[in-house]
């Protein structure tokens, strides 16, 4: 039986792929924070199958530690501050936790267990301005917010330790992916959120920032199948991971509200509060390395995913509602 530590086991990604690596027979150990309030919606339904690991990622004392307990043949390193808008705001803490704490993780499995294979989140956010499109591998990166920036660093530490200490250290470089577990700040999140409360006549305005950005979103379900896939190759390398797709925001605020019958232009409203200090106008990602050499298949595409959003989100609205109904009742 296979051993995986994962860090950032309760956000999307960190959820889908111990799913995924549970479905395998692996041991799955996940490393999560200390939060005043629990913090297991996504990993709700295999909460009891996880071995659960305190531990902080600015914290090596606690990633020694932990590496320590799992032992593990595989480190999925997903953790991260990963909302871009929130990076000009907490530019110190984005690079603490995205940034620097790459290192932290990398020492942890240097120390422990060198012979570990580690996975690395880095992004297509490390692209920023438009260089070359579509993105590979081999496009320079010109970052373009606190966040991006401390994603290049986490790459280029990822290959470096790769190339310094033999470590089998893989960097997936992965263009936006989406989900029903997709955190609630994010913009397709934010759009299929709010068709559902509008639908439901919980919202009556969707305040929005910029309509033009494009942006190339996948299935993170298919994407973390990658994560494990780079880790089961003969090589250590680095593999772009992208639909070879792109819409514009206003695109997918067309096929998300005509999906449950709505015309947006009645309900967006732009804010500048939502508009960037710095934007990255357009990623486009070819992932053909990685369907090549990976084998890796991508199954969802673009309307199918937001139509999943867009039905996940209308029942879970509606469970909310029947909640509030029968707690009204009640007292
Ligand atoms: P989420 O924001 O959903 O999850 C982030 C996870 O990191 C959460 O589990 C969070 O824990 C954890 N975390 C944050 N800070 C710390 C810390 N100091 N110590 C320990 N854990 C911490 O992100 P995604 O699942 O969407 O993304 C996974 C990774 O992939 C991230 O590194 C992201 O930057 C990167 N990425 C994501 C892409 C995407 O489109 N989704 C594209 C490219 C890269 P908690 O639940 O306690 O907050
Ligand atoms: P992004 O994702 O910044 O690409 O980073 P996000 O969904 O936040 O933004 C995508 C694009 O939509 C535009 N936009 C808005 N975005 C948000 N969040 N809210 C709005 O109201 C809004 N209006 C317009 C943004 O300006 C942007 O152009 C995601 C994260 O998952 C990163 O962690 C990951 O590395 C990259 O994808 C690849």
């Amino acid at each position: 039986m296979k051993r995986a530590l994962i860090t950032g086991v309760t956000g999307q990604d960190g959820s889908y792929l111990a799913e995924f690596l549970l479905s395998k027979d692996y041991e799955v150990f996940g490393l999560r924070r200390r939060t005043s309030t629990p913090n297991y919606e996504n990993v709700y339904s295999i909460k009891d199958r996880i071995h659960w690991i305190s531990g902080d990622l600015t914290d090596l004392a606690s990633l020694i530690e932990a590496v320590r307990i799992a032992d593990p043949d595989e480190v999925y390193n997903l953790g991260a501050q990963s909302f871009v808008a929130a990076s000009w705001p907490q530019p110190l803490l984005t690079s603490q936790i995205t940034a620097v704490s790459v290192t932290n993780m990398l020492e942890a499995v240097k120390i422990v267990k060198p012979t570990a294979r580690f996975y690395q989140a880095s992004s297509s956010e490390m692209f920023g301005k438009v260089v070359e499109t579509p993105q590979r591998e081999t496009t320079p990166f010109y970052p373009r917010s606190p966040y991006g920036v401390a994603k290049v660093y986490g790459h280029w530490i990822t290959v470096n330790y790769r190339e310094s200490f033999d470590m089998f250290a893989c960097s997936g470089i992965l263009f936006n992916h989406e989900s029903p577990r997709r955190g609630l700040e994010f913009v397709t999140r934010k759009v299929t959120d709010a068709v559902a409360r509008i639908k439901h006549g919980l919202q009556s305005e969707l305040r929005m920032g910029n309509l033009d950005s494009l942006r190339d979103w996948g299935f993170a379900g298919d994407y973390v199948k990658a994560m494990w896939l780079m880790l089961q190759q003969e090589e250590p390398d680095d593999y772009v991971i992208s639909t070879g797709e792109m819409h514009t925001v206003r695109e997918l605020l067309q096929v998300a509200f005509s999906y449950a019958g709505l015309d947006y232009e009645q309900y967006v409203v732009i804010d500048p509060e939502f508009v960037r200090p710095a934007e990255v106008d357009l990623l486009l990602g070819d992932s053909s390395k990685a369907q090549t050499k990976l084998d890796w298949k991508l199954e969802v595409g673009f309307h199918e995913l937001i139509h999943m959003m867009v039905d996940e989100d209308m029942k879970r609205v509606a469970a909310e509602i029947r909640y509030h109904d029968a707690f009204t009742l009640v007292n």
